[in-house]
């Protein structure tokens, strides 16, 4: 297909973001809405909705909000079909509801491992087998996973969110290999650090003023030197969501400001 810059447009499209009612979420949404897509998202609680829809509104956006924990098989596939019913046919998915528990593994409650699991990477199982059906009708659509560093990298505190985010890379490449055939493409973005509630506990200031340990770690891992903000990675989920990226498929595209290239900042 010859490219135009109209390849970028969503116009027409109907886009479910899974947890969107801020955060990478909303941002993502909030781009696709830009683009023209109608969004549709998700929330565990109906005040979370409302505060969802307020929040879009005040973008001039007018999504539609549904409730349902993403780790629910029967719910999901009950909201998929009321969202088919009520306005239309997903064409962009996006798994984007997460959460993360920092604790040493040798002190996690299996419980707690796999509720990270549950949510991080058997959801995004779920919420796809549940839209892929009536993508394959219609002739096709776009799955987009949220990884991670962690779906590359582990670190101390966050062994099951690292196996969840390692396994949704997995996830990825296997919807990709098994629904190319049906144009459905599946790609990741892994976002590198962004400054969201989901990290607040790892900028938060010291006592003394001074930026949070981890927070000057990540800084110098970083070559841009900076946390990522949501916004940086709207432009690579429209890219993603697109027809300009029909021929991608299976392939998770880092949004990391470098670093998952850089060694780190060497002493001075
Ligand atoms: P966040 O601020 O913690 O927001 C997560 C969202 O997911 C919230 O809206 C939350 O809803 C929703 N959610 C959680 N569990 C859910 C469930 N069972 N059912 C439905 N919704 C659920 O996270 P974020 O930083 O925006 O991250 C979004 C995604 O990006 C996650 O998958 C995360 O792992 C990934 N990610 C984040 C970063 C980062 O640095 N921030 C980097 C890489 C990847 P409630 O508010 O109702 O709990
Ligand atoms: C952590 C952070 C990270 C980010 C993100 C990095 O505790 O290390 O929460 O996991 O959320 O996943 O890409």
């Amino acid at each position: 297909m010859t490219f135009e810059m109209t390849s970028f447009s969503l116009e027409g499209k109907i886009a479910l973001v899974t947890g969107a009612v801020y955060g990478i979420g909303f941002a993502i949404a909030e781009s696709y809405a830009k683009a023209g897509a109608t969004i549709v998202f998700n929330d565990l609680t109906q005040e979370g909705v409302e505060r969802g829809l307020a929040s879009y509104a005040e973008k001039g956006i007018k999504a539609y909000g549904y409730v349902c924990n993403v780790a629910d098989e029967d719910g999901i596939q009950a909201m998929v079909k009321q969202i088919e019913e009520e306005v239309g046919v997903i064409d962009i998915l996006v798994n984007n509801a997460g959460v993360i528990k920092r604790t040493p593994m040798i002190e996690m409650p299996a419980s707690d491992f796999r509720q990270v699991i549950d949510i991080d990477l058997v959801a995004p199982f779920i919420v796809a087998k549940a839209v892929i059906p009536s993508m394959i009708k219609k002739g096709g659509g776009k799955i987009i996973n949220i990884c991670s560093m962690m779906s590359e990298l582990g670190r101390e505190t966050v062994s099951a969110y690292a196996a969840a985010k390692g396994g949704l890379k997995m996830l990825t490449k296997n919807i990709a290999s098994e629904y190319g055939q049906y144009n459905i493409q599946c790609n990741g973005i892994g976002p590198g650090y962004i400054a969201t509630p989901q990290t607040a506990p790892l900028r938060e200031l010291q006592e003394d003023g001074s930026r949070h340990p981890f927070d000057q770690f990540i800084i110098a891992k970083t070559p841009a030197e900076r946390w990522g903000e949501a916004e940086d990675l709207q432009g690579p989920a429209v890219f993603l969501a697109s027809s300009a990226s029909d021929f991608v498929n299976g392939h998770v595209l880092y949004v990391d400001g470098g670093i998952l290239a850089y060694i780190g900042k060497q002493p001075e």
